[in-house]
């Protein structure tokens, strides 16, 4: 509420956010609010995005996964995010299993954005997801899964693939979709 006429939150952004996202009017004005009071200038930095990871993360290193999540939101490669990316990064990373998610989780595995998703590139992300999970709890996981590397033969056994073949889009997106498993094996869910 009030006098923040110059840094108003425009009603085009408002209402594209408001179809976009699960977020309402209120809860927008809301982090707009403490949007514009990290950032007020009104972009996020790769530096700005990787200290939001380690708040939420304390107990282990998000900086690499935040790097890759940053990089796949920054689609014009200036190395910020306006209000409206960042928003949408929000409800991308923590929203449930739905087609957009899917392209978004396809588009940051696909790190060297040449549209298929190599073994290689696959190991590289789930690395970063897995230095988000905490020592404590890494000791917990099935023994198939416990480390990058078994964590990514998995994934690629699923797929049917020998270790120089690739992945396209449409592929992934109805693999994840029909299978929970390789849900779990590309994402970290802090235990809250
Ligand atoms: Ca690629």
């Amino acid at each position: 509420m009030g006098n923040t006429k110059s840094g108003a939150l425009s009603k085009e952004i408002l209402d594209d956010l408001k179809m976009n996202t699960r977020y309402t009017e209120e809860e927008l004005f809301k982090w707009y609010d403490s949007f514009k009071k990290q950032c007020p200038d009104g972009k996020i930095t790769r530096g700005d995005f990787e200290k939001i990871y380690a708040n939420f993360f304390p107990n282990s290193d998000p900086k690499s996964y935040a790097r890759h999540v940053f990089r796949s939101f920054d689609t014009n490669e200036d190395g910020t995010l306006d209000f409206r990316e960042y928003i949408i990064a929000l409800h991308l990373t923590s929203s449930g299993k739905t087609n957009l998610k899917l392209e978004w989780a396809f588009s940051l595995f696909d790190v060297d954005r040449n549209g298929e998703i190599s073994k290689v590139e696959v190991l590289e992300i789930i690395t970063a997801i897995f230095k988000m999970i905490p020592d404590e709890e890494q000791t917990t996981l099935p023994d198939d899964e416990n480390t990058p590397q078994k964590r990514a033969d998995k994934l690629w056994a699923f797929f049917k693939k020998k270790d120089g073949e690739k992945i396209a889009e449409g592929e992934f997106i109805q693999g994840v979709m029909m299978n929970d498993d390789i849900m779990r094996l590309i994402q970290y869910d802090p235990k809250r």
